[in-house]
């Protein structure tokens, strides 16, 4: 009795939030093809600079590798069925590039485009929207050999990928998004190098992240001149940098964390300019930029990704900061308030387009039980984080959808499999997909919005 009332509390809980949304609003889930698809050796697909980076000793946490991942190019059909059984009416994914071009350039992969038509045409016939990523880290490898994203030639190979799909699936595509997370791309893979290609180098990291933008502005440019009709946008990873107390240190690098991680990309997308604090931070190590790279960059948008999952906090003492909130399983804080706030800055200092929350989800050391995966703390981290979603949406954000990362278990890039981040659970020995507790509230909760959309038509 006192369990059935539980959960027709929450369930109640779930509705309310649901009828927050209005009917057009998109709930979607997202996967990336390095992490789910598998097949990284077979039907020609090229070899990328993931595969190689996995092969250095250390590189990945449980020294794993995008072989066979998730086995999704051999399970498509059923975990396009799978997604349908969510009651989600949106799918983002991304294009692995070689596999379609496994050398970056030159001769096409037919093989690698007949996954894709499927897949398009399997969401297309399930009525779910396609929103497709180009670019979610995948650099074919024999581009790297020629300099990767350090060389303005991996540019233009990048435009002609682009229009190549942009020609096939354009119209089949609720949207098209250039790059996931440019600044991961150039700081973590260039900087840090914690993540492909592993370089090391200041320098080349913020000479990349220019070339990636730069990248975008001219795909979008020629997908426009194309006349590919689907929303063009990028997606980014941000998160509001608060000082870790009132010194003037803590409050310096909170306001210099936020230049490099959101107004570097911003202030280049929207107001055609690097901000000059980073710039003047940067020294020698400022990127080279021509004449008119600014006003490429620049392209109108038709939307504006965010992937959120936590906030920054910029702390200067030698002590570890010690955080008061309850952490996931990456060691990331569960601060739903900063979504909220990230979202109503942005609005305030940007003249935003349509904005989708294009990941946001958390990983837990889920385990399989008699079958079963109780996540509870997923569910919780999802609802007031659809919460802070509907708090942006009332205090006058654009935001027109969420997709929650991600559909299920998957490569988590330098912590190999160990982090589990799906609402559905893989056993990587069989590859069986399980529903965890959070996908079945899910599907509840785009049902809940389904039937509150359909309540709003009938008032
Ligand atoms: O798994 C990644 C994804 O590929 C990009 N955004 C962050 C996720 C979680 O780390």
């Amino acid at each position: 009795m006192l369990e059935e009332s539980t959960h027709s509390a929450a369930s109640d809980e779930s509705a309310k939030l649901a009828a927050r949304f209005s009917p057009d609003f998109v709930l979607g889930v997202a996967t990336a093809a390095f992490q789910i698809e598998g097949a990284a050796d077979q039907d020609g697909r090229g070899d990328s600079i993931w595969d190689e980076f996995c092969r250095h000793p250390g590189a990945i946490a449980d020294a794993s590798n995008g072989l066979t991942a998730c086995d999704h190019y051999h399970q498509l059909d059923a975990d396009l069925d799978l997604i349908q059984s969510l009651g989600v009416s949106a799918y983002r994914f991304s294009v692995s590039w070689p596999r379609v071009q496994p050398l970056g350039q030159g001769d096409w992969n037919v093989l690698g485009f007949a996954f894709y038509d499927r897949l398009i045409e399997g969401l297309v016939k399930r009525g779910i929207a396609a929103h497709l990523t180009l670019y979610h880290w995948d650099l074919p490898q024999a581009l790297e050999e020629q300099g990767g994203w350090r060389n303005p030639h991996t540019v233009e190979c990048f435009v002609a990928y682009a229009t190549q799909i942009g020609q096939r699936y354009g119209s089949r595509l609720a949207s098209l998004c250039t790059f996931n997370e440019p600044w991961v791309v150039a700081t973590l893979g260039h900087e840090s190098g914690i993540f492909a290609p592993g370089l090391k180098d200041r320098k080349a990291a913020t000479q990349v992240s220019h070339h990636l933008l730069l990248a975008h502005g001219k795909a979008l440019l020629a997908l426009r001149a194309l006349g590919v009709t689907t929303k063009l946008g990028i997606v980014l990873n941000q998160a509001p940098q608060y000082p870790a107390t009132a010194s003037l240190a803590d409050q310096d690098k909170a306001r210099l964390d936020d230049g490099t991680l959101v107004r570097w990309y911003m202030d280049a997308l929207f107001k055609a300019s690097y901000p000059r604090d980073v710039l003047d931070y940067l020294g020698d190590d400022v990127p080279q930029i021509a004449a008119q790279d600014m006003q490429i960059i620049s392209q109108p948008l038709d939307f504006i990704g965010i992937n959120y999952y936590t906030r920054g906090v910029a702390a200067t003492a030698k002590e570890k900061f010690e955080s008061p909130y309850e952490l996931t399983d990456m060691g990331w804080e569960i601060y739903p308030q900063g979504l909220y706030d990230l979202l109503v800055r942005l609005n305030t200092d940007y003249n935003l387009p349509a904005v989708y929350i294009t990941e946001n989800g958390a990983a837990f050391p889920d385990r399989l039980i008699n079958g079963q995966v109780d996540d509870p703390a997923r569910i919780r981290y999802l609802a007031l984080h659809l919460a802070a979603v509907a708090d942006a949406i009332a205090s006058g954000v654009n935001v027109r959808g969420y997709f929650v990362w991600s559909l299920m278990d998957n490569f988590e890039w330098a912590s190999g499999y160990a982090k589990r981040f799906g609402i559905v659970y893989v056993d990587y020995a069989s590859f069986k997909r399980t529903l965890k507790s959070s996908a079945l509230w899910l599907r509840d909760f785009t049902a809940f919005h389904a039937s509150s959309v359909s309540q709003q038509k009938r008032a």
